[in-house]
């Protein structure tokens, strides 16, 4: 294992006892974000240490970067076909390890890749841990095409489950919409509190400009949940 200063030791916990899990010879579903980010630092040290042959496919442009630049092999999903293991973020787990995820703006390619996975593998800090889903606004990637149309759909579709009321804000990074890598837009839904979040992902899949949206329901095996102290739990 590399001996990483300066990275969030919680985070650095759970990356390195995912980075145990991987085999060699493993085909590989890299994740995005922070979290992910030092797992893709870690796993590329393990890689060179001990020469393991790994193919891997990345959930965003910037974890292919990254992976290339530490030498790891990033090929598309098609190519590769199936994965063992993919190991990502997330910015909620719940008890039922029922996810939100999107604060990336990559949960699209996300969940293909996830759903394209034997098993999926939640890296986590300690503050992504709840009782409930919902008090992450809730990232769903919108088409350009219509979007303040699919906006209004959407608050309807929040009025009928009783959700109603909360704000549906286009992303921004300063000024400027936020553009995923598939060219698409995100709406995030400060809901606060989802109670039945099978029917709120029914509610929102239904609507046609809606490209994907960040729960991940019955996809999660394993969360890893990094702690300051360099230890980790396993829900
Ligand atoms: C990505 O990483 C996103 O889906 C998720 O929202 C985010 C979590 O980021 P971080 O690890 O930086 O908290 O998987």
């Amino acid at each position: 294992m590399s001996q990483s200063s300066g990275v969030d030791p919680a985070k650095l916990a759970a990356a390195q006892a995912a980075v145990a899990l991987v085999e060699d010879g493993m085909k590989l579903g890299l994740g995005t974000g922070s979290t992910a980010a030092v797992m893709v630092r870690e796993l590329a040290a393990r890689v060179a240490a001990e020469g393991l042959k790994l193919r891997c496919a990345a959930t965003s442009q910037a974890t292919a970067d990254l992976a290339t630049s530490l030498g790891l092999r990033i090929e598309s999903l098609d190519e590769i076909g199936w994965l063992d293991m993919t190991i990502d973020g997330a910015d909620e787990v719940d008890p039922d390890l029922h996810l939100i995820k999107g604060g990336g703006a990559a949960h699209l390619r996300e969940k293909v890749v996830a759903a394209a996975s034997d098993r999926m593998v939640v890296v986590a800090d300690p503050g992504k841990v709840v009782e409930i889903l919902g008090a992450f606004p809730l990232p769903v990637e919108v088409l350009a095409f219509g979007f303040e149309t699919t906006r209004k759909l959407i608050r309807r579709a929040l009025d009928e489950l009783e959700l109603g009321g909360h704000d549906v804000m286009q992303r921004l990074r300063g000024s400027d919409p936020v553009i995923t890598d598939e060219g698409n837009l995100i709406l995030d839904l400060h809901l606060g509190c989802i109670p039945d979040a099978p029917a709120l992902a029914r509610a929102l899949a239904a609507i046609p400009g809606v490209v994907e949206h960040g729960l991940f329901l019955g996809m999660c095996d394993l969360a890893i949940i990094g702690r300051k102290d360099g230890s980790v739990i396993q829900l």
